[in-house]
């Protein structure tokens, strides 16, 4: 009995410890925490906002983080830009070009005169594209 209950006390624990790593709203997730916005935004609009919660927009760098908010979004805005150099793909927050991408075939296109801000667009199953920056969408923020 007192084994158990060292057990159920030591695995109650770690659950709360566990979800104590984010505050409420937000997403664990390899030692970090991510926010899914309810709310749209242009891109200065959502990357202003996450800041204002001590976090950026979203920066992916592996396939495998892709994967995993892929299954999360559809239509929301990354910290990508190509705003700085036209074609010149970077993450903003880290002011890193991109070393690894999603992009659906046919992206970038920089079509409508210039689109310089990187969103998973729903159309595109949730691969990359790039879209006008004054747009407005979802956000999903990340503090590290
Ligand atoms: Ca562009
Ligand atoms: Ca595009």
């Amino acid at each position: 009995m007192v084994n158990f209950l060292t057990l159920y006390c030591f695995v109650f624990g770690l659950a709360f410890v566990a979800s104590a790593e984010c505050q409420l709203g937000w997403i664990h997730y390899l030692n970090k925490c991510y926010y899914f916005s309810a709310d749209t935004r242009n891109w200065g609009a959502a990357s202003a906002s996450c800041r204002a919660h001590t976090a950026e927009l979203v920066v992916i760098q592996s396939e495998s983080k892709n994967r995993f908010l892929a299954a999360e979004i559809r239509n929301f805005w990354l910290d990508g830009t190509d705003e700085f150099a036209e074609g010149n793909w970077e993450w903003a927050s880290i002011a890193q070009l991109f070393d690894y991408s999603n992009w659906h075939p046919g992206e970038p296109n920089n079509s409508q005169g210039g689109e310089d801000c990187l969103m998973t667009n729903d159309a595109y199953n949730g691969n990359w594209n790039d879209a006008l920056c004054n747009q407005t969408y979802k956000y999903i923020c990340e503090r590290r």
